[in-house]
């Protein structure tokens, strides 16, 4: 029997300065880009639970959460701590919390800074894994003093729904025999993967809540929403992946970097992604492969969209020369309208090697 796990960090950036900004503590904190008194052009980066509960979240327009912090002064609430993003910082951090997961299981994958899934068949029972989630969650509590959700379940998805279903500090368990019913009345949109776009889709064909997409068949789906729709008639009945991927696993090499500040400059992206493929070339050299026939890259763009592009070349290669030229041309189109017609800023470069030989 497969058991999964997730944990994903409470508020992460704003209880990271809330813990360590004692002056500040049970106050409303915004993370983000410099309000300048309401004339700032940025986003929130996240807000704790006291001013999500002023309408501010994630990716709220930095001069809204003024505002919003300006009306609740105005009602006799206290206004709103706005902070600068202190990634090095939230960095350590999440280090540190990943360290203490991979002590109590022996295959972890990062999703992101804040949250991993994470292995627990080998202890056997949902109560066992539950005692080892509760294990994890005290850990944290006293070496970082930040609290953490945590889901468990049959699979990948069942686990980061259910993390997510009593934030904050939260620990819901969802058996196997109970996932179905455990996503049937929420909304299609609690699926990951369903945004936005696909929302409308979906209500367009009278599909509210995640049951009814079980009405239309695996065909009905693909012709809605291609080859998504077939994830999503799955997803809909509460089966998901299993295999986590690790770092070790993934028989690849790669690095990444994030920005100071989030850039659109092309020079300096190429640049950077040069640098990050002369890091990758190195541990190339220092591993026991001979050669690599994939180059992939990672860009995310300032509001977290994540995108990735991956060339597999006709023959091996064993250069540096060659592994930038591919990589650069894969950056190419996200620095115009081809990969990004908005001009979204970008926040995050990676490059990867793969298919070794
Ligand atoms: P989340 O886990 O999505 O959010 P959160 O940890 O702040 O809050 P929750 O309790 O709901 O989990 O993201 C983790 C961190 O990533 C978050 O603290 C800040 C950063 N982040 C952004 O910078 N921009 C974004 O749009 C999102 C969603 C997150
Ligand atoms: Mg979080």
């Amino acid at each position: 029997m497969k058991i999964i796990a997730h944990i994903d960090m409470d508020a992460f950036f704003a209880a990271v300065e809330e813990r360590d900004r004692p002056g500040i503590k049970g106050m409303p904190i915004v993370v983000g880009s410099d309000p300048a008194g309401g004339t700032g052009r940025g986003v929130v980066s996240t807000a704790n639970y006291a001013a999500r509960k002023y309408g501010i979240f994630s990716a709220t327009p930095i001069s809204k959460a003024w505002k919003l912090s300006e009306k609740a002064k105005k009602e006799g609430k206290p206004g709103v701590i706005f902070l600068e993003v202190d990634f090095a910082k939230y960095g350590a951090v999440s280090r540190k919390i990943m360290e203490i997961v991979g002590k109590h299981s022996p295959i972890v994958e990062e999703a992101s800074i804040d949250e991993a899934y994470f292995d627990l068949s080998h202890a056997g029972s949902y109560e066992k894994a539950k005692e080892v989630c509760q294990k994890i969650k005290a850990e944290i509590r006293e070496k970082e003093n930040l609290t953490a959700s945590v889901g468990i379940g049959p699979n990948k998805l069942i686990a980061k729904i259910a993390s997510g279903f009593q934030k904050p500090d939260g620990l819901t368990i969802v058996e196997e025999k109970d996932a179905e019913d455990f996503l049937a009345e929420m909304p299609a949109r609690a699926l990951p993967g369903v945004g936005p776009k696909t929302e409308i889709l979906l209500k367009g064909k009278g599909i509210e809540k995640i049951k009814d997409i079980k009405k239309f068949s695996k065909d009905q789906l693909e012709e809605i929403l291609g080859k998504w729709g077939i994830d999503l008639y799955y997803k809909a009945r509460g089966i998901g992946e299993t295999e986590l991927v690790t770092e070790y696993e993934a028989k690849s090499i790669g690095e990444q970097e994030t920005f100071m500040k989030d850039t659109l400059e092309s020079n300096f992206l190429f640049e950077r992604l040069a640098k990050a493929a002369e890091r990758v070339f190195e541990r190339f050299k220092r591993s026991e492969f001979k050669s690599f026939k994939t180059v992939g890259i990672t860009v995310r763009f300032s509001d977290f969209e994540t995108k990735t592009s991956a060339h597999t070349m006709k023959e091996p290669a064993n250069s540096q020369g060659v592994l930038k030229k591919e990589a650069l041309k894969l950056l190419m189109p996200y620095l115009d309208s081809r990969k990004n017609p908005k001009k979204k800023l970008i926040r995050l470069l990676g490059i990867r090697i793969t298919q070794f030989q």
